[in-house]
Parts: structure tokens; C-alpha cells; sequence
């Protein structure tokens, strides 16, 4: 019989919930300590524990068959999976930010500025659609620092309650997307394993309909 690769993150702030969530479903994991990967005892079902980064490609190559990961890692990664479900945890934004004591002037504000990522894709799109240029800094973590630093003028991050921010003396001058965890899937699962899949989604549903 064939299993159901699920990948999820190995240790980050997804990472209890996704194991929450499959315990939710009524799955039961072989052994409670993190291997980088186990299977579950009572559902056909191979659990992958894998940096966040690494999960769109891996899915769309069928490493792995489904994903947990946040909305916005998908969207940075571009890779060509498909959003199943969103799952109502890790909810956050990706808002640009500014030193606090500098006036904001709207969008146009950014004409010409340095803007520190880890989300470079997402931005750039963006301004480019808006039809402003800006300088894009990418590095992979520390974000709010980087206008302390003298690194950026701005920064494009991820906001969840805001207090990074103010630590940092920045302040949030527009919200561009709002992001959750989504269960994503590789676009071409055998039929065996798109009605496991099927399976456990009626589970998640039926999970998050009675958390109202
Ligand atoms: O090691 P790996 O690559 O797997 O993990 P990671 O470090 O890339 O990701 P991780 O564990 O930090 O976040 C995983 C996912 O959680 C993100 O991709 C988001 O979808 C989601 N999420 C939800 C968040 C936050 N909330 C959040 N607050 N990810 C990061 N943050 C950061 C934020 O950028 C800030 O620096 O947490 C800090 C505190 O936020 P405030 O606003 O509450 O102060
Ligand atoms: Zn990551």
C-alpha cells in the first residue's frame, strides 16, 4: 500500500502545531522524539521534518506529496504546487517598515530606497507592479536590524504582533499580504495517494469546523 509523504517543519514556530494537527486528525506518530522522519502507526502516512525553505520544492518534485509551511514561503518559492487548504494557524503579515522617526509620504516613499528581505521575490513583484524602484537588500534572517545597521532604509518582513518592530525602532507603514499555514500538494499524486489525501483533508475540516 502506498504512503502519504507529509512534510512539515522541524523546528520552528510551525512546527508543534503541524504535529498538533495531525494528532487532531486522529494520526498517532510511531515515536514522539523528532527523527527527520517517521511514519504514523495508524495511517498510511511517512512524516518528513525539513526546514520550511526546502518544502515547495521538495512537493513539487514529489519528494514529498503534501506540505504544512506558511503561505508566504510558497509564494516566495514560486514553485509549482497546489494550496489545498489553509489551516488557521501562524497567521501573519509581510508589512514594510520604517525607522519611527521618519515621515512617511505614502508608496512613493520607497522611490529609490534600500529595502532589506527575506522575501525578495514577493517585493519585487510588487514594486514592480507599482511601477517604483527600489533597491532590494536580501538576507536570510535578523531583518529589523538592517536599517540600525545602515545596511537599509527600510525593511519588508514578517509582523505578527508588532513588538519586533518597536524593539527595533521601526514602525509599519504598509501591509502588503496577510499569511497562514496552507496545506500544499504536488500536482500529480497517484490516485491511491489523492484519496488518502481526501481522507485526511475531511479530517482537517472536520477538525477546524469544530474549533468554530
Ligand atoms: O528553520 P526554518 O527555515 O524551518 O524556519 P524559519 O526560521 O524560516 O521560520 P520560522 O519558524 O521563524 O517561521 C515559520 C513561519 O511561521 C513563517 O514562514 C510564517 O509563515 C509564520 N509566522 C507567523 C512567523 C511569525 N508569525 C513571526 N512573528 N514567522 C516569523 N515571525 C517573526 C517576525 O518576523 C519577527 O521577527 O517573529 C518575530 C516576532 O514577531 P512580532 O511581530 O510578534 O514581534
Ligand atoms: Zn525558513
Amino acid at each position: 500500500m502506498e504512503k502519504l509523504k507529509i512534510a512539515i517543519q522541524k523546528s520552528g514556530r510551525l512546527s508543534e502545531k503541524s504535529l498538533e494537527l495531525l494528532n487532531e486528525c486522529g494520526i498517532k506518530l510511531s515515536n514522539g522524539d523528532r527523527k527527520l522522519r517517521t511514519e504514523a502507526k495508524n495511517f498510511p502516512m511517512e512524516i518528513l521534518f525539513l526546514r520550511d525553505d526546502d518544502i515547495p520544492q521538495y512537493v513539487e518534485q514529489g519528494v514529498a506529496d503534501i506540505g504544512i509551511l506558511g503561505e508566504n514561503e510558497v509564494w516566495e518559492k514560486d514553485k509549482d504546487v497546489t494550496i489545498i487548504e489553509k489551516l488557521g494557524f501562524g497567521s501573519c503579515r509581510l508589512s514594510l517598515a520604517i525607522p519611527k522617526d521618519e515621515e512617511y509620504t505614502g508608496l512613493d516613499y520607497f522611490e529609490g530606497k534600500r529595502i532589506a528581505t527575506s522575501y525578495p521575490r514577493i517585493l519585487s513583484k510588487f514594486f514592480g507592479v507599482k511601477g517604483i524602484n527600489v533597491k532590494i537588500e536580501e538576507i536570510s534572517g535578523s531583518v529589523e536590524i538592517a536599517t540600525g545597521i545602515g545596511l537599509a532604509d527600510g525593511i519588508f518582513d514578517i509582523v505578527s504582533t508588532g513588538s519586533t518592530l518597536l524593539m527595533n525602532g521601526l514602525k509599519e507603514v504598509e501591509v502588503l499580504v496577510k499569511s497562514e499555514a496552507v496545506l500544499i500538494a504536488n500536482k500529480n499524486l497517484s490516485r491511491e495517494k489523492t484519496e488518502l489525501l481526501e481522507k485526511l483533508l475531511f479530517r482537517i475540516k472536520a477538525y477546524k469546523n469544530g474549533q468554530g
